[in-house]
């Protein structure tokens, strides 16, 4: 009885054993919490005194998986299986006491025991599918028993976790016992297991659900073809199908080898180590080495948008979703109306789709409030402005809300590209000008670049990161550049796309490689969508770019029907004899004589100068390590998480072959172009970014 070691408890109380583990953060089943358990459940069991035993978590959550960090490392015994063998197999009953968050292999281990009891704000899931992998301990064979394939599918595939209240529904949890009271509660239902003398329930034991399913093989064809667009370029998802299969078709045992084959597989493999990498960066980007963690953060009860345009209207969402009130200014009353008037027309479509409450769309409206007079803004904690992208009008906007804005709130900038320094230049209070950029649409985009002015407070800083995750985005502190990190990046991505049609290749050449590495869309059909006329005016257009060509002829992308690429109905993009007749033109104008140019050249001229540009972030220091610029690519422009990210993939790759690719492509790179210093190093002593801390 007592400590069985650092991390695990072993209590007696009557005839009940209770076995807790201690574990910070999560109770993730480390080696020491594997050692615990097991021990703890030999010791209840060789103790004559016991008769049923009650497995439960101190902190803040159950045990919330296998720990992550283990992965990759040599094991060490107990293994998981040996745990789960050492509850399962017990002679006497053994109740899992959940609270907070059930995960991966803490589920897995719960779902051993004979019984599970959970307070009501409790989670259950199986999110191995976003680490690249599957429920490797038993969790695709023991939780269709319980909940059916169907219900299995969805979660072991979507990674969700389900409140306690329908796990109890569907029998994953047997009662739910009241928040608090956990620990007695549970005891007193292992008391209730023993006087009703209910048997050892085994979840293993359970097959009338999965043999039910055994005539219904439509239920996996289905289920692939439904989601056979969001699954894209996966591998996890499928795998995961494929151990729910085997539970249907396969007796237990051998639907736990298929499984195991199975994790292994993804266990070794890129993708799941990209993911891996991906969970970590993630936690990383909150970590600002000089801004520590009790940096003083400000009061962010009010809020001002200046431009109720594209971005205006996204940013002021935010807000609203949690509960801030925000006043949006506009210079004419029919921009304010039309941009409120898109507001609501996305609450309601939200509302439609029921991922809100219907009343909520009206709770949120009223958090909006419009106007054409900027000193409305003058009590706001926080003003964002989102005006047309031209430096002289937010200057003058700035210089504006310096004299009107009261002393202490944050002034921000949602600027895309601009000099947030000179920016802030146009006040005399710099060091509470931040730039705070959204993506498009940015009540949707997760990512929100952090801009860092060199004038910038660190409380400034401190309290956009927070305030940026109170609004549920992925904030990364970046530093000030032309197009700070994304944009920066996705402007030498462009470049090569631009010169590689000038050398004979047509758009949806390029795009394809890019669609097929992982991208949601290439460069051409990414322009199409946002439309060719950003920044074009008829009355300047000179014919000079393909670009301004198809401008001139009302090809201005999706929104006319025809861009790049020519459009149906239906909006499905396909390629057009009359861009392929303008693009001949400006090849042979530019006195090239058009090549075919593979799909392994178009990837590595659109993939490598990104990585180029961002060794050089790193070098300049606008980036604080390499994972925050592949968290702003993975989060902002749809590179496919299973790569990890542009300096993520520049390691799988390796840098040897990106740094001797570059120096081949060089000339086509154009006039200007140079290679990283940092990456040349890093390439020649045969360095990582992973590396990089
Ligand atoms: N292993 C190791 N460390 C973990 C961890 C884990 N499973 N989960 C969290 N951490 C660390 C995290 O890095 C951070 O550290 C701190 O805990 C707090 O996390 C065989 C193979 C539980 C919902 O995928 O979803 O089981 O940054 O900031 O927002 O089938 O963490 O402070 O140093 O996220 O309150 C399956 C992963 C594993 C769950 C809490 N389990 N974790 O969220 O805190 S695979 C998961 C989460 C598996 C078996 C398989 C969340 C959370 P640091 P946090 P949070
Ligand atoms: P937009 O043209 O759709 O909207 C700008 C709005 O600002 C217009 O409604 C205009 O009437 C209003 N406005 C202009 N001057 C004003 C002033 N002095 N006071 C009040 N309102 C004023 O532009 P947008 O796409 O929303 O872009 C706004 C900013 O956000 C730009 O800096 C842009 O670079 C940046 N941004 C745009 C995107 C995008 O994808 N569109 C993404 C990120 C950032």
């Amino acid at each position: 009885m007592g400590a069985i070691n650092a991390v695990a408890n072993l209590a007696v109380e009557g005839d009940i054993a209770i076995l807790s583990i201690n574990s910070p953060p999560v109770n993730a089943l480390s080696q020491a919490v594997r050692a615990g358990i097991t021990e703890g459940m030999k010791q209840a069991v060789d103790n004559a005194a016991v008769k049923a035993v009650v497995l439960i978590c101190e902190g803040k959550t159950f045990i919330a998986g296998a720990d992550i960090t283990e992965f990759g490392k040599p094991p060490q015994g107990p293994s998981l299986f040996e745990v789960e063998d050492s509850i399962e197999n017990s002679t006497k009953p053994v109740v899992a006491a959940i609270h907070g968050t059930a995960l991966g292999g803490g589920l897995e281990v719960a779902l051993c025991c004979h019984y599970r009891v959970a307070v009501p704000s409790a989670k259950c899931g199986l999110p191995e599918v976003h680490l690249g992998l599957l429920p490797g301990a038993g969790g695709t064979q023991r939780l269709p028993r319980i909940v059916g394939p169907e219900a299995a599918l969805d979660m072991v595939t979507s990674g969700k976790h389900v409140p306690a209240k329908w796990a109890q529904s569907v029998g994953l949890v047997d009662e739910i016992v009241p928040e608090g009271e956990l620990r007695a509660s549970a005891i007193a239902f292992a008391k209730k297991v023993l006087a009703e003398n209910r048997p050892l329930k085994k979840v293993r034991d359970l097959n009338d659900k999965v043999v039910a399913a055994r005539a219904k093989p439509e239920i996996f064809a289905d289920f692939r073809k439904a989601n056979a667009r969001k699954f894209r370029g996966f591998l996890a998802p499928e795998y995961n199908i494929r151990c729910i299969e085997a539970a249907v078709n396969q007796p237990f045992d051998e639907g736990i080898k298929t499984e195991r084959k199975l994790f292994m597989e993804l266990m070794n493999g890129t993708q799941s180590a990209a993911q891996r990498y991906v969970f970590f960066a993630e936690r990383q980007i909150w970590k600002i080495p000089d801004v520590p963690e009790d940096t003083p953060t400000l009061p962010v009860k009010k809020v001002g948008v200046i431009g109720a345009g594209t971005m205006g209207g996204g940013i002021s969402m935010n807000f609203a979703n949690v509960g801030i009130p925000v006043t949006i200014v506009e210079t004419k009353q029919e921009a304010l109306d039309r941009g409120l008037g898109v507001i609501r027309k996305n609450y309601e479509k939200t509302a439609k789709s029921g991922r809100i409450k219907p009343e909520d769309v009206e709770t949120r409206m009223q958090l909006l409030t419009g106007t054409l007079d900027l000193n409305a803004l003058a009590d706001c904690d926080l003003v964002i402005e989102a005006v047309f992208e031209n430096m002289e009008i937010k200057k003058e906007v700035f210089g504006k809300l310096d004299k009107i804005v009261k002393q202490g709130a944050i002034l921000a900038s949602n600027t895309s590209y601009l000099d947030v320094n000179e920016i802030a230049s146009a006040t005399q209070r710099p060091e509470w000008v931040i730039g705070l950029h959204f993506f498009s649409p940015a009540n949707v985009m997760r990512l929100l670049e952090v801009v860092r002015g060199k004038k910038t407070s660190k409380e400034v800083v401190a309290t956009s990161m927070q305030l940026a995750k109170k609004i549920g985005k992925v904030g990364v502190l970046v530093g000030v550049c032309h197009g700070f990190v994304g944009n920066r990046m996705l402007g030498a991505r462009q470049a090569q796309a631009q010169a590689m049609i000038l050398e004979g290749a047509m758009p949806w050449d390029v795009d394809k490689p890019l669609y097929d590495f992982g991208m949601p869309m290439g460069p051409f059909a990414m322009s199409d969508l946002a439309g060719l006329d950003i920044g074009w005016s008829k009355e300047t257009s000179k014919s000079s770019t393909i670009r301004e060509v198809l401008c001139e002829m009302d090809r201005r992308g999706q929104k006319t029907g025809a861009g790049f690429y020519d459009y149906d109905a239906e909006r499905n993009a396909k390629p057009s004899p009359v861009t392929e007749k303008i693009i001949q033109d400006f090849v042979k104008k530019a006195g090239n004589t058009p090549r075919q140019i593979s799909e392994a050249e178009i990837l590595e001229r659109s993939l490598y100068p990104m990585i180029n540009e961002g060794a050089k972030i790193l070098e300049e220091g606008i980036a604080i390590r390499p994972s925050d610029i592949d968290i702003v690519w993975i989060n902002g422009y749809g590179w496919p998480v299973y790569r990890g990210g542009p300096m993520f993939y520049a390691d799988t790759v390796g840098l040897k072959t990106v740094v001797a690719k570059l120096k081949e492509y060089g000339p086509k790179m154009g006039a200007d172009f140079t290679i990283s210093p940092l990456l040349e190093k890093m390439a020649a002593e045969g360095k990582r970014f992973q590396d990089m801390k």
